[in-house]
């Protein structure tokens, strides 16, 4: 077993009789699919554009589920994502850091996907990804760009990360399981 995936199961250790639904989103190329790969393998493979509504599941450690897509323009397909949103107690919500002008559009689909009904009060990490970029914004730029100061009525964190090399996951991965842990003290789902 990967060091990652052993640190992993350590930080999520006791809820293997208390599951925990986290979802990952981001515009595409964003990476989220190389975060994905870094939690289950801890290696970077090849990824694939994905097409319209590719939903990709990983559980890492039992009883834990990351549900990822990509979001952005795509109002039509947005009732396919209930199923998913709903009982979710954790948003990972990657940002590619260099990719300046897509900032404004990244924020949209935030804050729109984090104000919606099934969302309320679920605790936000936004990981400010591509960090090896020259050009990449930093967090607190990253901070600015996306109005984290405005997601109010929940916990959020940002952490600066690199995908590829797996810089800031597992760091993130540990507050994001600290917010889920108090969410869903507060909420009582199990
Ligand atoms: P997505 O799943 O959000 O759509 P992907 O994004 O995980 O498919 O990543 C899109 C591209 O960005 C991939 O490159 C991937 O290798 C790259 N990428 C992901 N994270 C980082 C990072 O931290 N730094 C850098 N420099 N690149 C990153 P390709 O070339 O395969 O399209
Ligand atoms: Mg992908």
């Amino acid at each position: 077993m990967g060091l990652f995936i052993s640190r992993l199961m350590n930080l999520f250790e006791d809820w293997s009789t208390c599951p925990a639904r986290i979802v990952m989103l981001g515009l595409d190329a964003a990476g989220k699919t190389t975060v994905l790969y870094k939690i289950k393998l801890n290696e970077t493979v090849t990824t694939i554009p994905t097409i319209g509504f590719n939903v990709e599941t990983v559980t890492p450690v039992k009883g834990l589920q990351f549900t990822v897509w990509d979001i952005g323009g795509q109002t039509k397909i947005r009732p396919l994502w209930k199923r998913y949103t709903e009982n979710c107690e954790g948003l990972i919500y990657v940002v590619d850091s260099a990719d300046r002008e897509r900032m404004s559009e990244a924020r949209e689909e935030l804050f729109s996907i984090a104000e919606s009904e099934e969302m309320r009060g679920v605790p936000v990490c936004v990981l400010a990804n591509k960090q090896d970029l020259p050009n990449a914004l930093n967090s607190s730029k990253v901070i600015e760009e996306l109005h984290l100061q405005k997601l109010t009525g929940r916990k959020w964190y940002i952490q600066a990360a690199c995908a590829t090399s797996g810089e800031g996951i597992f760091e993130g991965m540990e507050h994001l399981a600290t917010m889920v842990k108090e969410f869903k003290h507060n909420n009582k789902h199990y």
